[in-house]
């Protein structure tokens, strides 16, 4: 068990100043994410690094691995010119300070480079396993009760009385509006107040433009496709997409089926590569981490989740259609029996049922 060092309870503005006092004795810092990174986790690194430089003159990278996938994130770094490189082409002896945004060393999407020791964590997520196990790095603001990394790190540059930078504070308010879903999940007081910080810096416009993006046509065929399948129970959805392009699209067909009205529950899967992509969404006061679990059952694979959201990968030997097939009634089959409604029949989006 982890109990909250000294460390965690002291007020904002030590914090801030703590960071300031690290900053000012390095050069140059490498501001890291997880896999893919999202909303939350991009605001914060912009936002660290909007804090490096005003609070200590400080300059900084930012440097990601795997993919910016969903078209919002796509939006967000084109229209905030967020400036990042592939870590694998980052020369890492350019610098003498690490941060690690929306994450902490050790957890399984996070790529640390070997040998390279990590100065500063800011994170909302729990601390996992036994973090005494790892060498503490000097600077670690971990608060899980708090609704976004965006948060904590906006906090900073509002203790230290700077004033962001327009596109840096679009970037902070993106990340905290995604994580708590619009100020709606997982607030706390420090989220409001930083978000009303964020309000005199950040572009209106351009937050409206990111939230809304213009999506390829692709997207629309692939979620026509995706509607054609859903299965549907009564209150719980199913939908598999088949073969598609990425665990993202998986993720934006299970929130909009759960705005159906009268579904309590979606399981949403598809192949992508040799992983089937799972995400499992319920309405709120729901446990889709146990509906995952259940759905998964017996299968090959990892997942993840809490409240009403859920998400999760199986690894297939194959990934031919008849496997894919197999794998498709398993799950419907363990999921129905997990929402007691086995035995029923599916009604599809293509019938009148006035
Ligand atoms: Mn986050």
């Amino acid at each position: 068990m982890n109990l909250p060092s000294a460390k965690t309870v002291r007020p904002g503005a030590d914090r801030a100043e703590e960071l300031r006092q690290l900053l000012r004795k390095r050069q140059r810092l490498l501001v890291l994410t997880h896999n893919n990174p999202d909303p939350d986790s991009l605001g914060g690194a912009v936002g660290l690094q909007e804090f490096a430089r005003l609070a200590a003159g400080c300059e900084s990278q930012l440097a990601i691995t795997g993919k910016i996938l969903r078209a919002e994130n796509q939006a967000m770094v084109r229209e905030l010119k967020i400036d990042m490189g592939r870590l694998d082409t980052i020369k890492l002896s350019d610098f003498d300070c690490i941060a690690l945004v929306d994450t902490q060393p050790g957890f399984g999407h996070t790529f640390v480079p070997a040998g390279s020791a990590v100065d500063i964590v800011v994170d909302h997520h729990e601390r996992a396993g036994d973090a005494s196990a790892e060498v503490e790095p000097p600077f670690v603001d971990v608060r899980p009760e708090i609704g976004a990394t965006s948060t904590i790190v906006a906090s900073y540059l509002m203790h230290a009385g700077l004033a962001p930078s327009s596109p840096a504070a679009t970037a902070l308010a993106y990340g905290l509006r995604t994580d708590t879903a619009d100020l709606s999940r997982n607030v706390s007081d420090l989220d409001i107040k930083v978000f009303e910080f964020l309000s005199l810096h950040m572009d209106r416009t351009e937050l409206a433009s990111i939230a809304n993006p213009r999506l390829p046509a692709a997207y629309f065929r692939t979620l026509k496709d995706a509607l054609g399948k859903a299965r549907l129970y009564d209150g719980i959805t199913l939908c598999s997409l088949g073969r598609t392009t990425s665990a993202e699209m998986v993720a934006e067909v299970a929130d909009l089926l759960l705005r159906m009205e009268g579904v309590r529950a979606v399981f949403c899967g598809g192949l992508v590569g040799q992983s089937y992509c799972v995400s499992v969404r319920t309405e709120v006061g729901g446990d889709a981490w146990r509906l995952i679990r259940a759905g998964m059952e017996g299968e090959e694979g990892s997942c993840g989740g809490h409240g009403s959201v859920a998400g999760g990968s199986i690894t297939l030997e194959s990934a031919d259609s008849r496997t894919l097939r197999r794998l498709e009634r398993r799950l419907e089959r363990n999921i129905l029996k997990a929402m007691g409604v086995s035995g029923a029949s599916a009604a599809t989006l293509g019938e009148d049922d006035d």
